[in-house]
């Protein structure tokens, strides 16, 4: 099918108001949050059901034409993003919050629902989705499942496929998968949920999910330590742990992040003083008075600290800001978007790790500014460089993961691997791993329609 007769079959899929053709319009939906990925698209698709889903797919697939879906556009790695030619699929109209049992705590709703939105919705029947995300307000669940995002609660509740109990996609060839007797057990074959989940929608369209919903935790207290160093923050968790906390959130973030969160949000700074660094911890289920207690143990691990009842205590904002305040930075930098590499590494060597990073990318790029700031509990770093030239981003993503993998780490913790990380899969699975995954790929999309370029090669490369 050429190209004009593609368009008029989507047209006549999805109605003329929902084929975007028009390069300005698409550009959003062309470029990612942070502005580092963009792409061509023949068009941008908006369906409003599954059934529509299937149709553009197929029709897709007649035309030879590849698919890139996308939820709220909040990916860190490229995976939703067009990157020559491809229709992107958007499933921001699948927004209907359909069901939510508060016996079976369930919420079922369409992939495009945004999490905030979900988040709401499990409230109202006094329940929490087990998904938080400082994007939460554009990320959508369709999304939170095809990366297994992880955010704020992985802690306490795991990753978004433990919070997934059954899934609506459309695979490659327009058929519609459907699991979804919402029971936690359910043991008959191969966990096809499970492996959509994270699968960067280069295996199926993700388009309803049904979502496990978990009780909301009582007594919530957020607590605030400023620490001599990284190793410290470490030591102060695990402390905290020990004293029988239940820990809800365990966060850091160092104090050149805090100083352009404060600025760009306009915020004081937490305490008289600074610290290098500071660990943000969620507990639940004790009295204000023992939470004090359990930070006077920590002795002189602690600089200083301050203590609010949550949830929505002010504190997370110097955690949530970071992301918003280094775009900012960078941009004011005039060097673009910040380079952003995502990746863990074991807990014990996690100091270590972010000193070679420093050490090294301050060797080789002198003038770049390295912040760092993540999910302390599973030892996930977010590494930002800021006032990187666009030309040296392999290089410094290379040196980066590298260190990861010295250091015992994953290459990709939350965000996935997308585009960005694609080249340097070989580095983090085995040949026999990586030749599993494409023997998976070949048997659900053997053309190679859905998301190509993003986590595999491409065929034909
Ligand atoms: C977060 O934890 C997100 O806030 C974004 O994963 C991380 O901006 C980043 O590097
Ligand atoms: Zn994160």
């Amino acid at each position: 099918m050429a190209g004009r007769d593609l368009i008029s079959a989507l047209t006549a899929i999805v109605g003329s108001g929902h084929v975007l053709t028009d390069e300005a319009v698409t550009k959003g939906y062309r470029t990612d949050w942070t502005g580092r990925w963009e792409g061509r698209a023949t068009a941008v698709v908006r369906p409003a059901s599954t059934d529509e889903v299937s149709a553009v797919v197929r029709a897709c697939a007649g035309a030879g034409v590849a698919v890139v879906p996308q939820g709220g556009n909040t990916g860190l790695v490229g995976a939703s993003i067009p990157h020559d030619g491809e229709v992107l699929l958007s499933l921001r109209r699948l927004d209907a919050v359909d069901a939510v049992d508060p016996v079976e705590q369930t919420l079922a709703a369409g992939a495009g629902t945004t999490v905030a939105a979900a988040q709401a919705a499990a409230a109202q029947v006094g329940l929490m989705l087990g998904i938080d995300l400082a994007a939460r307000e554009s990320a959508t669940l369709g999304g939170a499942v095809a990366t297994n995002a992880g955010g704020l609660r992985v802690v306490r509740l795991g990753a978004t496929r433990a919070q997934l109990l059954g899934i609506e996609a459309v695979l490659a060839d327009g058929s519609v998968l459907r699991r979804w007797t919402g029971l936690v057990k359910d043991n008959v074959g191969y966990d096809l949920v499970g492996l959509l989940t994270g699968s960067e929608g280069t295996l199926g369209v993700v388009t309803r999910v049904l979502m496990r919903l978990v009780s909301r935790p009582a007594h919530v207290h957020v607590v605030l330590v400023g620490v001599a160093s990284l190793a410290a923050a470490t030591e102060a968790l695990a402390g905290l742990r020990r004293c029988g906390l239940t820990i809800e959130a365990a966060e850091y973030f160092h104090s050149d992040g805090l100083e352009l969160v404060t600025s760009r949000l306009g915020l004081r700074a937490p305490f008289g003083g600074d610290f290098p660094t500071y660990l943000l911890v969620e507990t639940s289920g004790l009295a204000e008075a023992d939470v004090l207690d359990a930070l006077s143990g920590l002795g002189p691990l602690l600089g200083d600290a301050t203590v609010e009842a949550g949830p929505g205590s002010r504190l997370w904002a110097y955690r949530e800001g970071h992301t918003e305040a280094i775009s900012a930075a960078a941009v004011s930098r005039g060097g673009g978007a910040p380079l952003k590499v995502d990746v863990a590494v074991p807990l014990r060597r996690l100091a270590a790790f972010e000193a070679a990073v420093r050490d090294r990318i301050g060797e080789r790029f002198p003038d770049v500014q390295v912040v760092t700031f993540g999910h302390l509990a599973e030892g996930n770093a977010h590494v930002n460089l800021l006032g990187l030239a666009g030309a040296s981003a392999d290089e410094a993503t290379d040196l980066v993961l590298r260190l990861v993998i010295d250091h015992g780490g994953s290459i990709s913790a939350e965000h996935g691997v997308g585009r960005a990380k694609q080249p340097w899969l070989s580095l983090a699975r085995s040949p026999v791993d990586v030749a599993t995954m494409r023997a998976i790929k070949n048997a659900l999309d053997p053309s190679g329609i859905l998301s190509p370029g993003v986590l595999l090669p491409p065929v034909s490369s």
